[in-house]
């Protein structure tokens, strides 16, 4: 192992990678953990199924049903994974003591305590997100952007309402608060009124912004999506609107892009520099589509290294919060975790150990020949090494012994979750 790393390192100091630098820098870059993965967006303040425009498909045996269960199984996660984490966490997990519940426009910090506690734990942050789905509060399908003012009133205190939550969870942990707003306000046949709800939605996502705020705590963002389950005719909050939304506040939120939420044929990655040029900071949800916005685990795929890479050469994993979303229920939950964090965190290990300078160099000499050779070249020095070198600094299963560990897990735990 370490004879096959110190031949690698030699190899990336030929194309001028100083594979310690990647490594000790790679280790502090946080990237978010959703928890929802672990029990298919149930999360614990309401019985009812999964609505607002998203579905998790399959009903693998083992999901987390109790707080307790679903924290154990992200400290599983993580100690399967190298890096630094920050907990992702929804207002439908708020965990409410003796029973005393409260609905989501009365939601307060304290309802959150257990994983701030989890969070401080680990020396993690958290970032948060107000829930407006899964509630019998949406009306019609429309929760910000309703013409029902009552409903509206009432998302708009929830929206509040976790701003407040962010700027505590941001206070406790000494980290920024991501606190994305995303609700699956639609149509599912063609409406007859589409700046109407978008009007809406707009002076709502107002409102919830004026509540008072540090946005060097507190980091509102404003979540696009093309379409979803049930709402494929119309999205009111669309790529259009809410980047427009980010870029007309850009002293209160940012826009976070979720690479499930776009045209087939569209890229997150070229999106990003786009963005970069305009906007100090932005959010990203890390996902897999397969002909739609399925949230697929995510793997270590050509878009997958292709945002990462966008990220690096920018340089700007400083400016862009990265945040995993998807999930499946079809295979165990924990090795769907796993394999998405472990994926990004290899395009991230990818695209640090990339010559980006010199690429750059030969677009801008014209040189585009030798660039392709280059860059073809890139795929075959040993990145393997590194990320096992990366895997056993961090204390955390091989690729090769992850099966094994997953196993046990779902012997020992899962299993008899009956
Ligand atoms: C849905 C959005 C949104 C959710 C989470 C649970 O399409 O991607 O981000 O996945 O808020
Ligand atoms: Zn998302």
């Amino acid at each position: 192992m370490c004879n096959r790393y110190e031949s690698a390192k030699e190899i990336y100091a030929k194309v001028g990678i100083d594979t310690e630098a990647v490594l000790s820098k790679i280790k502090n870059l946080a990237v978010s953990l959703h928890c929802w993965q672990g029990d298919d967006v149930q999360g614990f303040d309401h019985d009812g199924p999964l609505t607002g425009g998203i579905q998790t498909t399959g009903n693998y045996p083992g999901k987390a049903r109790t707080p307790e269960e679903l924290i154990a199984d992200m400290e599983k996660v993580m100690a399967l994974c190298p890096g630094k984490k920050k907990l992702n966490v929804h207002a439908c997990y708020a965990i409410f003591e003796d029973g005393k519940f409260v609905d989501r426009d009365k939601l307060e910090p304290k309802h959150f305590q257990k994983w701030i506690d989890f969070a401080k734990k680990y020396n993690m942050g958290i970032d948060f997100n107000p829930t407006f789905f899964s509630h019998p509060k949406v009306k019609d399908g429309l929760t910000l952007s309703s013409p029902d003012e009552a409903t509206r009133k009432f998302w708009i205190e929830h929206g509040k309402a976790c701003i407040r939550i962010s700027e505590h969870m941001a206070k406790e942990t000494g980290v920024p608060c991501v606190m994305n707003i995303w609700t699956g306000d639609g149509y599912k046949d063609i409406p007859a009124d589409r700046m109407g709800p978008r009007m809406r939605y707009k002076q709502s996502i107002e409102a919830i912004l004026s509540e008072p705020y540090d946005f060097n705590l507190v980091k509102p963002c404003v979540e696009s999506k093309v379409f979803g389950i049930g709402v494929e005719a119309y999205t009111v909050g669309s790529a259009e609107f809410s980047l427009s939304f980010a870029a007309e506040h850009k002293d209160k939120c940012l826009p976070l892009m979720d690479n499930g939420h776009y045209h087939p044929t569209e890229v997150v990655s070229d999106k990003i520099p786009a963005l970069l040029c305009f906007f100090d900071e932005i959010a990203l949800h890390i996902t897999r589509p397969i002909r739609w916005d399925s949230d697929h685990t995510v793997l270590f795929d050509d878009e997958t290294k292709e945002m990462a890479k966008e990220i690096v050469r920018c340089d700007a994993l400083d400016r862009v919060y990265m945040a995993l979303d998807y999930f499946d229920a079809s295979i165990n939950r924990i090795a769907s975790w796993s394999i998405g964090l472990r994926s990004w965190q290899k395009a991230l290990l990818l695209a640090m150990l990339t010559p980006n300078a010199e690429l750059k160099a030969l677009q801008d000499n014209g040189q585009l020949w030798e660039l392709i050779l280059k860059q073809e070249g890139v795929k075959s020095l040993p990145f393997g090494d590194v990320w096992n070198e990366y895997c056993a600094r961090e204390g955390v299963a091989l690729d090769c012994q992850l099966v094994d560990e997953i196993k046990a897990y779902e012997k020992d735990v899962l299993a008899k979750r009956v």
